[in-house]
Order: C-alpha cells, then structure tokens, then sequence
C-alpha cells in the first residue's frame, strides 16, 4: 500500500463480532462481499446457536475472504475487538472496519465511510450526523443511546456526536495507535476507551450519516452489567489520560 493510495482506498477488511448471530451473519457477509476489495474477518465467542459452524461455511464458500477467529477466552465485544485489530492490522489492507453482525448496521453505507478515511484518520457510521437516523428501534434504545452519547461527551470532552456507534471505519496507522491490550471495557464501552485513545493521539475524526435499523432476528445482548460499565468507563478513561482530546482532533 503507498500513501498515495490512502486518498482513494480500494481494499478494506470489515471485522464482524458476533454472538449468537445465525441468522443474520449469513444475509449479512455475501452483502459485505458485494463491495471489491472487501474481506471479513469474523471473530465469534463461543456461540451457541451455530453461529460458528455458519462462519466457518462462509469461509469455504468465500475462499481468501472470509476468515474466522474462533475466542476461547473471556467473553466480551470490547476483548474481542482487542484480539481482532492487532491480527487485522497485519492484513495487507488501506482501511480496517468494524460493525456489528446483527444487521443493524448497513453495508450500503460502507463506500462512503471508506471514501472518508482518505480525509480522517477514524469515520464514525454516525447516527447523529445531519442526514442520518434510525428505524425500527424501540423509544427507550433511542434514548438509552442518546443520553450515553451526552454523558460520554460531557465527562470526557469528545465532540463526536456519536461516540457509541459500532460502525467506524479506521486508516491501519489509526489502529497501530491504541494500545489493544490494554482495552479493558467487556462491552461497548471500549468504543469509548478507543475513540478517546485515538483522539488524544492527533487522530482526525469524522462522522457520515448512517440509518440505522434495530435488529430483527435474535436478541440484544446489552445487559445491566454492560450498561453500568458504560457509566464507570468514561471517567476511567479520564483518569488513565489525565486530559481531554484536543477540540482540532475531532
Ligand atoms: N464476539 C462477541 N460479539 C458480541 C458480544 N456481545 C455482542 N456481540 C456482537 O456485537 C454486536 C452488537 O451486539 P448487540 O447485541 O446487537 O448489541 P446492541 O446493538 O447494543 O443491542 C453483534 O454483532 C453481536 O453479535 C460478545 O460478547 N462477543
Ligand atoms: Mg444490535
């Protein structure tokens, strides 16, 4: 890859983390692979409803494009994606994804997100960007993520307007930043861990509007413990760094 090419990146692995995603990871990787250039890199957590053996079938299917990392250690989304940059920042790629499997985040949005790193280091699939929204989701999702958007900005000084989102598109050179191992969030609250971290280090972040769509098939796995992790992890993140982003970071 020269540094030319980082204005118009044409390759890109998109890492897929799933648990208990069976019948959303099939309709979801084939639309992945419509887009040239692209592979997925899924990294599932000991499903137990197939999910696993689907992957795998995926990978056959899809040889040189699909690749599955099966965990065997602690559970979680934020220590699965701390296992799955490192291995995907030494895939010959110009951009690095991450998404969630569960089909609420669109493939279709995926070019213009890609397009965008050529001018930031991290895009956010921003569900707050003018443009952008959400279907399908109950009332209280909608305001859950709201109010951990306010409060994420509030407490860490991230000017972002979707800090939570899932859906982000990173430059590898944006990835060899954070420190992977040291992600501690189990939940989505190492989004925020990530996106501060990349930001304290002069990453430029931009966000493109995204809809999103609640899923339709199986079931959230957010739970109580998650949830109270998302309140303590901004302020851990606080106290880790000992200062803000830089407001020109964003
Ligand atoms: N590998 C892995 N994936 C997870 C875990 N928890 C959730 N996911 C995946 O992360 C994505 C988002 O999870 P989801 O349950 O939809 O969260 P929600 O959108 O906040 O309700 C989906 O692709 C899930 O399958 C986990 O512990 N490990
Ligand atoms: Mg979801």
């Amino acid at each position: 890859m020269s540094a030319s090419s980082l204005s118009s990146p044409t390759t890109a692995i998109v890492i897929l983390p799933t648990l208990n995603e069976v019948k959303n990871l099939p309709l979801l990787v084939p639309r992945i692979l419509e887009h040239e250039g692209f592979q997925v890199l899924i990294v599932d957590d000991r499903s137990t409803d197939g999910t696993a053996a689907a992957a795998d079938e995926l990978a056959t299917q899809f040889p040189g494009r699909v690749e599955v990392l099966h965990r065997t250690g602690k559970r979680g989304l934020g220590l699965s994606y701390a296992e799955a940059f490192p291995k995907a920042a030494t895939a010959d790629v110009d951009v690095i994804c991450q998404m969630d499997a569960d089909l609420s985040h669109d493939p279709r949005f995926l070019p213009a997100m890609v397009a965008a790193t050529g001018k930031f280091d991290v895009v956010i699939g921003s569900r707050y960007a003018e443009g952008a929204g959400f279907k399908n989701w109950p009332g209280y999702r909608a305001a859950l993520s709201m109010g951990a958007n306010a409060y994420v900005r509030a407490v860490t000084g991230l000017q972002a307007k979707d800090c939570t989102s899932g859906y982000r598109c990173w430059r590898p050179s944006a990835v060899r930043q954070i420190h992977w191992e040291r992600v501690g969030a189990e939940g989505f609250a190492f989004l925020v861990e990530t996106l501060c971290e990349a930001a304290l280090a002069g990453c430029r972040i931009g966000e493109t509007p995204v809809l999103f769509i609640g899923r339709r098939h199986g079931s959230s796995k957010l739970t109580a413990r998650i949830l109270r992790e998302a309140f303590v992890v901004p302020w851990r993140v606080l106290m880790r760094f000992h200062q803000r982003p830089p407001k020109s970071g964003d």
